[in-house]
């Protein structure tokens, strides 16, 4: 592979890999669960986080950085998304709203190699449902896309409009340019 993605999350990188595949870019996988610095900043976590991947890996890699954030919590869980996840849950989240149900799912894929650092950011506007539907993997029971009526988790095509694909879609492009350069 030229390309890895390195991650604990096996689920982000299946995703990656088949977004990136759709792209023409094939993407190794490195599994490793990497220090992530306590920061309101997506990009700043991720930026670390894609160095340190570099660091252990020794080859071109990209990291993926995301979060959840619902408006009428001021952008909770944002950069704790991994953590609420583990913690409280689709549940707990439930249990902590009322009427108002807005929120995004941000994603921000990180490249890091010998001489690059360089980050691509994406949201994907929605709702929080009112209960968890379909099986899925994170908050993708409990998460609407805009202009949709379902989850994620119930949806076939999450990966045609995903925060995940928005941010992959842009990485790509540049990186593609790159190549050919
Ligand atoms: P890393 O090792 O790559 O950091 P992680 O799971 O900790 O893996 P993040 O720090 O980016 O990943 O945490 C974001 C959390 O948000 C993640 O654990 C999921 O619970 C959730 N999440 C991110 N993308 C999601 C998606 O597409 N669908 C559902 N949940 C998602
Ligand atoms: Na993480």
């Amino acid at each position: 592979f030229d390309l890895y993605f390195v991650s604990s999350n096996s689920h982000k990188y299946k995703e990656a890999k088949s977004i990136l595949n759709s792209f023409g870019i094939k993407l190794g996988f490195f599994k490793l669960s990497l220090d992530e610095i306590q920061s309101t900043s997506l990009k700043e976590i991720a930026e670390k986080k894609a160095y340190d991947a570099f660091s252990k890996c020794k080859k071109p890699i990209i990291i993926e950085d995301d979060g959840l954030f619902i408006d009428s919590l001021n952008g909770f869980p944002g950069p704790y998304s991994s953590y609420v996840f583990k913690t409280i849950g689709n549940k707990g989240i439930l249990n902590l709203l009322t009427t108002k149900r807005k929120a995004k799912f941000v994603s921000i894929i990180t490249y890091c190699d010998k001489k690059i650092l360089k980050s691509f950011d994406a949201k994907l506007d929605g709702t929080v449902s009112k209960s968890q539907n379909g099986m899925g993997w994170g908050y993708d029971p409990i998460f609407i896309p805009k202009n949709y009526k379902k989850t994620f988790a119930e949806m076939k095509n999450k990966n045609d409009l995903s925060h995940r694909f928005k941010s992959l879609k842009k990485f790509s492009n540049w990186y593609l340019h790159k190549m050919e350069s």
